[in-house]
């Protein structure tokens, strides 16, 4: 079976490319060997710290960010990194090509439950010209050279394209190292599965309510098909089922605070889960445009996500054209 770095040296990638993959790789053998020691590393429950974005911080979420900033900052080929766990982005003194966005450990109130997070993160080449400090990361998602994620749940994975194909990578725990055990991700076009947090309903917009009750009535209403629901709290895994068997995932503006109509970080999870939901066939938008197109203003801003199989995800946009955005 064919491990992560000769299967990128296989076609072609630069080897500055794949050593920041590497660095990625190593940081989430360390998180997952923390996460399958459970209770018995003595990181569970939450600190007392809050984070950046208002949320309570679970002690693995922190060590998560420290391993994988630090290790990234050493590596020659990072100039910079982005975390959802940081207020600013972080400079290295190496002056490489990549700069680095991540969102350390992707659905952390799991942890204490047992059930799967993840470690999502998105590669940038440094800008040239005059761009630097926060300017720098503010690309659009279509600019990525490589994004993915690492799944920690029954077994540990890595799912990563580098603009070609979408291959997933299965942790082999007896040797440590990341195997390749698909080759292809192919996303079917269409689907009767959908994810959406329901118990946030009554907030929604006219768009995403109109289409999620049409799914509801099944064979008897509009669709014509009767749909099923999952949902994980932890975007990692809804996607991880989606590049598997595919299926609509959605986090839409709400009107709970109008400070935060958003839940999804742009940079940090909707930009690089876009890419391999687009090149493995499926399709990835906030409603009114396709994702890879928004131009960050901030490196923490939020968006509204619905991704997933094409025809699925098309369907769901033909609602909102019918409804004017959301303030
Ligand atoms: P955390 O990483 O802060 O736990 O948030 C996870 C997440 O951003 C995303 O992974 C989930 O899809 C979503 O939040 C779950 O949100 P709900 O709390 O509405 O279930």
């Amino acid at each position: 079976m064919k491990r992560l770095l000769p299967t990128l040296r296989a076609d072609q990638t630069s080897e500055s490319l794949i050593s920041v993959i590497n660095t990625i790789q190593i940081a989430a053998k360390e998180i997952s060997f923390r996460l399958h020691q459970g209770a018995l590393a003595g990181v569970l429950g939450s600190t007392l710290d809050e984070n950046i974005q208002g949320e309570t911080q679970k002690k693995l979420d922190v060590v998560a960010n420290q391993l994988l900033k630090t290790l990234l900052l050493e590596s020659p080929n990072v100039h910079a990194i982005a975390s959802e766990e940081e207020d600013s982005i972080v400079v290295s003194p190496n002056s490489g090509d990549y700069l680095v966005a991540f969102d350390p450990l992707d659905g952390s109130s799991n942890i204490d439950i047992n059930g799967a997070v993840g470690t999502i993160f998105s590669i940038l080449r440094k800008p040239g010209g005059e761009a630097s400090g926060e300017s720098m990361f503010l690309q659009p998602g279509k600019a990525q050279v490589a994004a993915g994620y690492v799944v920690y749940g029954p077994a540990t994975m890595m799912v990563l394209t580098t603009g070609k194909d979408v291959r997933t990578f299965t942790l082999d725990q007896t040797v440590g190292e990341f195997l390749l055990t698909r080759e292809k991700a192919e996303i079917p076009d269409s689907t009767k599965e959908f994810a959406i947090n329901m118990s946030n309903q009554r907030h929604w917009g006219k768009a995403i309510s109109e289409y999620i009750a049409d799914l509801l009535q099944g064979e008897d209403g509009p669709r014509k098909k009767n749909f099923n629901m999952r949902w994980n709290a932890a975007m990692v895994a809804d996607v991880h089922r989606i590049i598997t068997r595919g299926g609509l995932f959605t986090y839409p503006w709400d009107k709970r605070n109008s400070a935060k109509p958003f839940k999804l970080r742009l940079m940090y999870e909707a930009a690089p889960m876009a890419l391999l939901i687009e090149k493995a066939g499926g399709k990835a938008s906030d409603g009114y445009q396709r994702l890879l197109d928004i131009v960050p203003t901030d490196i923490h801003q939020r968006v509204g996500v619905i991704l997933g199989s094409a025809e699925e995800v098309e369907k769901c946009v033909d609602y909102h054209t019918k409804h004017p955005k959301p303030d």
